[in-house]
């Protein structure tokens, strides 16, 4: 079959599907993409032909910004349990390395998507053509290598015959959940063009298992033996549950034998916030009941997760734990020298029999103990008269269906919300915090109500993460996607303004100010409308001032048709209690008081940190 290579490509796309559990789905669901010289003759030439509109087999969204589109693709993804996502087509130059930061999210977060930056000539005989990088010792050095390192796999296709090889390949990464990330094909803009005799069968229907690897025998038999020597556990929560679709095997494993559950960012809602074993957030965001249990346990069992420094509380968490370590990914399941059960979440939980073996019941008691005393405390920080933003978060907890999904990532508010967010339903909490990338909020929120248009979706974004970027809701006012923005505006950088006043750094450049008579940013507050931004951009918008304003307000949005921004400033106030560590080096040397200050609390707090060999 005679096809250009972005022809065939799109051909082959549309006929790969993903299997889990008897379910197919589309693996790649649709294209998003901004058009350059790099990819408007190729792949937007081949989107044309194909008449890709949304009711197609590849429905093409037009994005306003390269790496807002992959947030969106990894957004879809992850509400899809990574078993369909999107791919994303740019330009060459800019347009792909806009996407350097979309891929680093997506691979961090182990998260699906499928990139197609445009590349320069592979001929190369125009050199340098618009927008290339010219390396004299290398020249085969293009801006898309810069994507390597941030992608699991990458590819160039120098000659149309690449394909065969490659795409096989980078699907089978995609669908691979112990490898998957950003799967990169780059693609030099003359190839995209180029006509091939394409075998047949290039073109069928392929479907791609998404394995659910059983633990290897040995190895559950020695997690089995674990687990019944250990009298005080603790499950960890992690992503790897929510993709495996795990929540029901884990609630009725920890109900079974007594074992509280803390969860991570990503695994936050396994468990419904009321379920008897659920102890909340776990870490440096944490409750202090999960934290508190994190101290004594003598295990620590840990599902699907990657152990970051907020989950570990920089390595200062855990007493005495040994660590058994479920996960679909080896890499993870060796972390601090645990025992490793190298297998999807849902299968390894069923395998582990352990037959009437329960936690120790004061243990248990003790964690429905520390549970009901940290509910107290979010009961009393979320409800007032001062709109702070435990109270904003409560509001929308309050208004929100326990089915509507929360969207965050960076700033103040994925720490009180990880505290203090009560989830009912495993899909219903998506905070990306593995990469915690300002600017994913809004886009990142279009790809979860592309992927569950069923159920409403709430994007809480800070006005730092607002102003860097707000475009995407252009493209969801085109797609007539809705959305319900809830902007909070503290007038700058809430959470890096705390983090720089506790290492001794007095707040510099956190707050958005005009420059001052002095010369520091100290001068009045900026005069920006961010409601007024949103309007220009097609959004209905709410401003409420009050507790009962935004409630109203609220509800009007998750009742309105169209994206709808809440806009609302927030007052200083109480937040929740910190009750685990954060490791962020504090200056050695200082003229300083308050940095020396911070550097004797900081050298205190490190002597807890321990290696876990
Ligand atoms: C792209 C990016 N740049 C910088 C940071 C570091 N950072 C983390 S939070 C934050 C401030 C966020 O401000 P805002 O959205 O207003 O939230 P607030 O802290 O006020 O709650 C910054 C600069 C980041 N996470 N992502
Ligand atoms: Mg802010």
């Amino acid at each position: 079959m005679r096809l250009t290579v972005a022809q065939a490509l799109l051909r082959f796309l549309a006929n790969q599907w993903s299997e889990r559990d008897g379910v197919e789905h589309r693996l790649v669901a649709g294209c998003l993409g901004i058009f350059g010289h790099g990819n408007v003759a190729g792949i937007g030439q081949a989107l044309a032909e194909r008449g890709a509109g949304t009711d197609g087999d590849l429905p093409y969204y037009l994005a306003r910004n390269e790496q807002a589109m992959v947030h969106t693709a990894v957004g879809y993804a992850r509400a899809r349990n990574r078993l369909s996502t999107f791919a994303c087509t740019s330009s060459i130059g800019p347009g792909a390395t806009n996407m350097v930061t979309g891929a680093a999210l997506a691979t961090i977060n182990r998260i699906p998507v499928l990139l197609l930056p445009g590349d320069v000539f592979a001929t190369r005989a125009a050199d340098p053509v618009l927008q290339q990088l010219e390396d004299p010792r290398f020249p085969d050095v293009t801006v898309n290598d810069a994507l390597r390192p941030v992608s699991r796999f990458f590819d160039r296709i120098n000659r149309p015959e690449q394909l065969l090889a490659a795409l096989p390949a980078a699907m089978r990464v995609l669908a691979d959940p112990a490898e998957t990330g950003a799967v990169t094909l780059a693609l030099p803009q003359d190839v995209q063009a180029e006509a091939y005799d394409w075998p047949e069968e290039l073109f069928a229907r392929r479907v791609w298992h998404v394995a659910r690897p059983v633990p290897e025998p040995a190895a559950l038999a020695r997690a089995v033996e674990l687990v019944r020597r250990s009298r005080r556990p603790l499950i960890i929560a992690g992503g790897g549950v929510v993709y495996s679709e795990a929540w029901e095997t884990l609630a009725t494993f920890a109900a079974d034998h007594g074992v509280p559950v803390g969860e991570t960012q990503a695994g936050k809602g396994t468990l419904p916030y009321d379920h008897p074993c659920a102890v909340g957030a776990i870490g440096h965001t944490g409750t202090a009941a999960a934290n508190d249990l994190a101290r004594d346990a003598d295990l620590v069992i840990g599902v699907g997760t990657r152990y970051t420094d907020f989950t570990t509380a920089s390595r200062t968490l855990f007493g005495e734990a040994a660590f058994l370590n479920v996960n679909v990914a080896a890499f993870d399941a060796a972390k601090h020298s645990g025992e490793t059960l190298v297998a999807d979440a849902r299968e390894a939980l069923r395998a582990l029999d352990l037959g009437s073996w329960s936690a120790d019941p004061g243990w248990t008691a003790r964690a429905t103990r520390l549970t009901h005393d940290w509910q107290e405390k979010v009961s009393l920080l979320t409800i007032g008269e001062a709109l702070t933003q435990p109270v904003v978060l409560g509001m929308v907890n309050e208004v929100a269906r326990p089915s509507d999904v929360v969207v965050n990532a960076a700033g103040s508010m994925p720490g009180d919300l990880h505290k203090l967010w009560r989830a009912s339903d495993p899909k219903s909490y998506h905070v990306e915090y593995g990469y915690s990338c300002m600017g994913y909020e809004i886009a990142g929120g279009l790809g979860v109500k592309l992927a569950a248009p069923e159920r409403e979706v709430f994007v809480l974004v800070g006005d730092g993460s607002y102003l860097m970027m707000a475009q995407e809701i252009a493209t969801a006012v085109q797609e007539g996607v809705k959305l319900v923005v809830v902007l909070v505006d503290n007038r700058g950088f809430a959470s890096i303004g705390g983090l720089s006043e506790s290492v001794g750094a007095g707040r510099l450049g956190t707050a958005y100010r005009m420059r001052g008579a002095g010369g520091a940013l100290d001068g009045a507050l900026l005069p920006v409308d961010l409601a007024a931004n949103a309007a220009s951009l097609g959004a209905g918008v709410i401003r409420a001032d009050g507790p009962e304003s935004l409630r109203v307000a609220l509800t009007k949005a998750r009742e309105a048709v169209g994206t709808t921004v809440v806009y609302v400033e927030t007052v200083p106030g109480p937040g929740p209690e910190t009750t685990a560590w954060w490791d962020v080096p504090v200056a050695e040397v200082s003229g300083l008081p308050e940095a020396r200050r911070a550097r004797a609390a900081y050298e205190q707090a490190k002597r807890d940190q321990r290696p876990y060999l």
